[in-house]
């Protein structure tokens, strides 16, 4: 009410409690790694189909099929960005050249230092879940994760990785790094699902 038009549409359907952020905030714990090519590889392990891990060298992963996805960003700290376009690979493509065993219910992505987040399979698995490698048509810079962020628009941004190195099938949830230091085991935006102490029975594994 009282607000110019443009700002009433600019607020529009942004998840309870988020704040649109102008520019681009870098928000992450611990160090920026550094990138070493020759060391580097991005694995699928854990419950695969055929029980064999996948490995793709820089050089590998860079070749794979490629997609944009452009999409909403928001931060559990409650800033939003609008209409981020990624590009990079899309989960649904990594599942299929590596496909999970029957029973896998869950993800774990594993980043460099040890970060991780653990996922439904159905969240890793929806359209819109990308291994961006660009932003906006350039590559990602070393604060933003390159050469690999995980990103997962629906759901908070802390459950996609910067640094990503890889993705294991789990046929078991299990936490993964800030599920463990009190963060939503879910982490929907649109259900406000910040904190581990509003997790429903059966929304997460025992802490
Ligand atoms: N490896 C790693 N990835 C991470 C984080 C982190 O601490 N470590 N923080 C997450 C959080 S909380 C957010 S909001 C986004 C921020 O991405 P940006 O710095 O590119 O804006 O990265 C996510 N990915
Ligand atoms: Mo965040």
């Amino acid at each position: 009410m009282g607000q110019p038009e443009s700002r009433a549409a600019e607020n529009a359907e942004l998840p309870p409690g988020q704040r649109l952020q102008r520019g681009w905030p870098v928000t992450h714990y611990g160090p920026v790694p550094r990138f070493k090519p020759e060391r580097w590889d991005f694995r699928v392990f854990g419950a695969t189909v055929d029980g064999d891990k996948h490995a793709w060298t820089h050089e590998e992963f860079s070749a794979l099929p490629y997609d944009t996805v452009t999409a909403d960003l928001h931060c559990v700290t409650k800033f939003s960005m609008r209409g981020v376009e990624w590009g990079g690979v899309r989960a649904r493509s990594l599942l299929s050249l590596a496909p999970p065993a029957e029973g896998v219910t869950h993800v774990m992505v594993w980043a460099e230092y040890g970060y991780s987040a653990n996922l439904r399979l159905a969240d890793f698995a929806a359209e819109q879940s990308v291994f961006a490698t660009h932003r906006a048509g350039e590559l990602l810079t070393a604060e933003h994760g390159f050469p690999v962020r995980f990103v997962v628009p629906h759901l908070y941004a802390w459950k996609g990785p910067k640094w990503v190195r890889g993705v294991e099938y789990m046929t078991a949830d299990r936490r993964g790094f800030w599920e463990e230091r009190g963060y939503h085991n879910l982490g929907d935006p649109w259900r406000e699902q910040r904190y581990s102490y509003q997790e429903e029975p059966g929304e997460g594994p025992e802490l």
